[in-house]
């Protein structure tokens, strides 16, 4: 096809979406409150279907165009999801389809249609701005182990969608930009000076504040990254007093990882399996041993050579939360004898400053460390607002021993306190329990967790391994993105 017909195809392309209101100009109250000379809902291409189709090619040939190599097309849920569908049947290619209820992730899968391990899949959006829904469908994708290299758009509004793909190693492609929309309508007489410049203005002035691609129609999603003071790991190494924090942030520095693997596996076999394989890509192993049906001591010493062949720190998840003389002995004794080989502990400040008076006496001269559990990734968590509060004061007067958080919001800036978060898989959801997901990138750049905790993200996966170390990656890019703000 010759370039002055594509133009033209897309320039008659643009109008026809203006005539049918795809494209709205005006005052347009977006969900945050915030004002928009601009407005775009590409969910009413359904109810025209030569106009639909007409999309659906512009946006193929602009894929095959730029030499997009893919096994498969996965239209971003739901208004990209016709157009992968068009792209699918006209041109015989697979298609998957990502599904959006976050509800009972954990049960069900996110992804339909047939798929190969290490298969390339196109993405599909009809718009772009800051790249977040783009990023949610490569991320659920690469969850299941189907890699993506690029994605094709529709409309880019030119507000970081790109760069911001680019740098997690998206190349976006789009059929045409904010600025030919603003430049077709303009020259065709539809639009005065006023509103393109006006436009133009608020584009420039909004970038990565709004995120368009929504079910099509525009959302808030706010600024991606939150400032905080960020030190490297090896700047907090030599900020940090307690010497088992200290030992943790040369293990992150060393092996480039903030990632804790929670093993939530019920036998010593499975979970000492599954951390020989992603040994090499965590900081922690969390443990919950009291769900380990064959619990013995063999376990404990082997889950000990472990963590010294592959150099990280054993996390014993056992949140005590009891007097200071019971939680003494429910750390020294009993069938677990925690504090004889886990190096971190935790505990619910609810009973007071006894319970890390009492887990310090036993912890402190074997040179252990504990985290206040100070908020929760559960819904309806009580954890929350003065209690919080009261648990960071608490923190603040035992850190010989206390050495930060499970938390799930940056708490102090202090280096010699860190924040652990749980909660955490490539795409946001939940399960049918109540737990709370939140995406590494999330956690690490807006929640400010210093390290990851990720369970059947990984446990349930066909390839932990591989698994661990797309968590690694996804946890440690982010952290270095937030180093060089
Ligand atoms: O608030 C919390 C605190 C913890 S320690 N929410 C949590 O989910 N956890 C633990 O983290 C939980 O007990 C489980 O072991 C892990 C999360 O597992 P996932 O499979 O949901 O990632």
């Amino acid at each position: 096809m010759a370039v002055n017909d594509r133009l033209s195809r897309k320039e008659s392309l643009i109008l026809e979406l203006y005539k049918v209101e795809a494209v709205k100009f005006g005052n347009f109250k977006l969900k945050s409150g915030i004002d928009s000379p601009v407005y775009f809902d590409l969910r009413v291409i359904v109810s025209y279907p030569a106009l639909l189709n007409e999309v659906a090619e512009l946006t193929w040939e602009t894929a095959r165009g730029a030499g997009c190599q893919f096994d498969s097309v996965c239209g971003v849920p739901y208004t990209a999801l016709p157009i992968a569908t068009c792209f699918s049947v006209h041109h015989n290619v697979p298609m998957l389809i990502r599904r959006k209820e976050a509800k009972d992730y954990g049960t069900k899968k996110m992804v339909e249609g047939h798929y190969k391990e290490g298969e390339n899949c196109l993405v599909v959006e009809d718009v772009v701005t800051s790249g977040g829904s783009v990023m949610e469908t490569v991320q659920t994708l690469q969850s299941i182990l189907v890699t993506v290299s690029d994605a094709v758009v529709l409309l880019d509004r030119e507000q970081g969608g790109k760069s911001a793909l680019l740098k997690k190693g998206i190349k976006l492609h789009s059929v045409c930009t904010l600025t030919t929309v603003l430049e077709v309508l303009e020259s065709n007489g539809k639009l005065d000076r006023n509103i393109v410049e006006r436009t133009r203005k608020f584009i420039q002035e909004n970038r990565f504040d709004v995120d368009a691609s929504e079910n099509g129609a525009e959302k808030i999603v706010g600024n991606p990254i939150k400032k905080f003071t960020v030190f490297s790991h090896a700047d907090k190494m030599t900020m940090c007093k307690n010497v088992k924090l200290h030992s943790l942030y040369e293990i992150m520095d060393k092996k480039k990882t903030n990632l804790a693997v929670s093993v939530d596996l019920t036998t010593s076999d499975d979970v000492l399996k599954l951390l020989d394989a992603v040994g090499p890509y965590i900081c922690i192993a969390k443990t919950h041993v009291d769900i380990i049906a064959d619990f013995s001591q063999t376990f404990t010493s082997s889950l000990t050579d472990l963590a010294r062949k592959h150099n990280f720190l054993l996390f014993e998840d056992r949140k005590f939360a009891d007097i200071g003389n019971t939680v003494k002995h429910q750390y020294e004794g009993g069938l677990y004898q925690i504090s004889s080989w886990a190096d971190i502990i935790n505990c619910h400040p609810v009973p007071g400053e006894g319970v890390i008076q009492g887990l310090k006496e036993i912890g402190l001269p074997l040179n252990r460390a504990c985290l206040l559990v100070a908020e929760m990734s559960s819904k309806g968590s009580l954890a929350k607002d003065e209690y919080t509060k009261a648990t960071v004061t608490m923190a603040e007067r035992h850190k010989d021993f206390v050495i930060g958080f499970i938390c799930q919001s940056k708490l102090t800036s202090d280096p010699d306190l860190i924040h652990m978060m749980p909660g955490v898989q490539l795409h946001a959801g939940g399960d049918n329990l109540g737990q709370q997901y939140t995406s590494p990138e999330v956690a690490v750049q807006s929640h400010g967790a210093d390290v990851i905790i990720v369970g059947r993200g990984i446990t349930k996966s066909s390839d932990p391994a591989a698994m661990a170390k797309n968590y690694q990656t996804a946890g440690y890019n982010a952290y270095l993105e937030l180093l060089q703000q």
